[in-house]
């Protein structure tokens, strides 16, 4: 049907054009050739000059009237520390190419109108002038080597070389068709590499795995970034190329596949500062559902956006992501809630080069648990709570003998007996209600015996350990359940003396 319109439109408009002329025609036989013509070059003329000032007009009232949406313009301004330096730059440019602009303009269509032509004037034509040539090459290169220097100054700003990386907070972005993924490097700060072959459904990134800097890298749904700190961001793509684009921020930067870039920024406002900043403003103060008038205002639903600045493929408009500008103090409780994208996806699993052996972080996990467990029972005033749980203490099924990576938490035992060194403990051996309840007696007090004997071998006096097994008399938790189970099977010792 549009397509209809559209067609007869066009038809109806060249039918119109096709009678105008033959009316001109027939207007220039009754008056005679020379006067008609001067009459049109007239009317020409007059339009070509109130075309050229109502396109100021309009322009000049167009920018005023939407000036509070532009970048670097009343609630706009860059909310990063480099930013003002590039919205310089383009009012310095603006303005220079926009007086160049209006002149050049208002005189083409002045000319236009006052050399019409008329009765009893005749065009001159200047077929070389080398003084002319020489200004307007010279004038320009003059004024774009200043702005290419301004330029380059500002570059530097953003492309910065960083001694210490470690000193700044960094992410990676990883474009494809049609999201991103963002990584970040977790606690140690460091991103570990990646390596496009391993790529796969469970490693998006190709992220490897026996670099142990990957270990705690985490990946986000939306950028996070603390206010006042300088960023870095790794820019890449998987597929296409892509661009990464934060305008209030004044960054962009092409996502190359194959070829990594960053650059470096500071954010200088949190989002909720630039919220408050853009409800000064009437424009904002309008509902952000228009179809809604109680819907909140524009300005509180405001968020900083990651957009994809490259055309992609169809899905490009999918490419946008928010941003959050927080606290410091923010930032930190946020990225500490991360989990590690190897610990929730990879561990334990075939793909885990560590299965079998301990991690460092989880080392250090098991020795704080154990510590916060010591505190408790060495405080405790009731000797039923003076009980430490050695979690990390495990045996192989249905036997007495202990699985290697026990001597862990072993070893912590051994350690606190030898800072203790008039500690007495009982150790104590659990078990679940499965099977035969004499037997489990049985199998417990091995158990313990085990645990005692390792203890004895590292250096402990015999007189100040016991070993007692309880069976399945002593359930932590419900027998009903594996979780259940799972507690009741367990090794702990008591602190009998200190
Ligand atoms: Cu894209």
């Amino acid at each position: 049907m549009q397509l209809l319109i559209v067609i007869a439109s066009i038809v109806l408009l060249t039918l119109i054009v096709i009678q105008i002329s033959k009316l001109n025609e027939l207007a220039t036989r009754l008056k005679g050739e020379e006067e008609a013509q001067n009459d049109t070059n007239r009317s020409q003329g007059n339009l070509l000059l109130l075309f050229v000032v109502a396109f100021f007009t309009l322009f000049i009232v167009s920018g005023l009237y939407y000036k509070n949406y532009y970048l670097g313009f009343g609630p706009h301004e860059a909310a990063s520390a480099h930013g003002k330096d590039i919205d310089w730059l383009f009012w310095i440019t603006l303005v220079i190419t926009g007086i160049v602009f209006f002149i050049t303009q208002f005189l083409l269509f002045f000319f236009a109108w006052k050399f019409r032509g008329r009765k009893g004037h005749k065009a001159q034509y200047i077929s070389h002038d080398s003084k002319l040539e020489i200004i307007w090459t010279l004038v320009p290169a003059i004024t774009m080597t200043l702005l290419v220097i301004g330029g380059m100054d500002v570059w530097n700003k953003v492309m910065p070389d960083v001694e210490d990386p470690s000193e700044l907070v960094q992410l990676e972005v990883t474009g494809y068709q049609f999201a991103w993924d963002i990584r970040y490097p977790g606690p140690d700060n460091e991103l570990g590499n990646k390596n496009f072959r391993l790529i796969s459904s469970s490693n998006p990134l190709g992220q490897d795995w026996t670099d142990k800097r990957n270990l705690d890298d985490f990946h986000a749904s939306e950028i996070v970034l603390p206010v006042g700190k300088q960023v870095r961001v790794r820019i890449t793509a998987k597929d296409v190329l892509h661009s990464f684009y934060l305008p209030q921020f004044r960054v962009k930067m092409d996502a190359v596949p194959g070829m990594p870039t960053y650059f470096i920024f500071t954010p200088t406002k949190t989002t909720e500062e630039y919220r408050k900043e853009l409800s000064k403003y009437p424009e904002y103060q309008l509902p952000s559902d228009p179809e809604d008038p109680n819907s909140p205002p524009l300005w509180q639903t405001f968020n900083y956006e990651l957009a994809c600045a490259e055309l992609c493929g169809t899905g490009h408009y999918s490419m946008r992501r928010i941003v959050k500008v927080v606290s410091q103090e923010e930032f930190e409780k946020w990225a500490s809630e991360q989990p590690s994208f190897f610990m929730s996806n990879v561990r334990g699993t075939d793909e885990d080069p560590y299965k079998g052996e301990y991690l460092e972080m989880e080392l250090k996990q098991h020795a704080k648990e154990y510590k916060a467990q010591l505190e408790k029972a060495i405080e405790a005033e009731n000797p039923d709570d003076k009980i430490v749980r050695l979690k990390y203490v495990t045996f192989e099924t249905g036997l007495a003998k202990l699985s290697p990576l026990s001597r862990y938490e072993l070893d912590r035992v051994v350690e606190t007996l030898k800072e203790y060194p008039h500690m007495k403990i009982e150790i104590a051996g659990h078990t679940d209600n499965t099977g035969d309840a004499e037997a489990n007696l049985k199998l417990s007090q091995q158990r313990a015996e085990v645990v005692r004997s390792y203890l004895l071998e590292h250096g402990i006096e015999p007189e100040r350990l016991t070993a007692k097994g309880y069976g399945s008399s002593r359930p932590q938790a419900s027998n009903e359940t594996e979780e259940g189970r799972q507690e009741n099977r367990r090794t702990e010792f008591k602190i009998l003396d200190l």
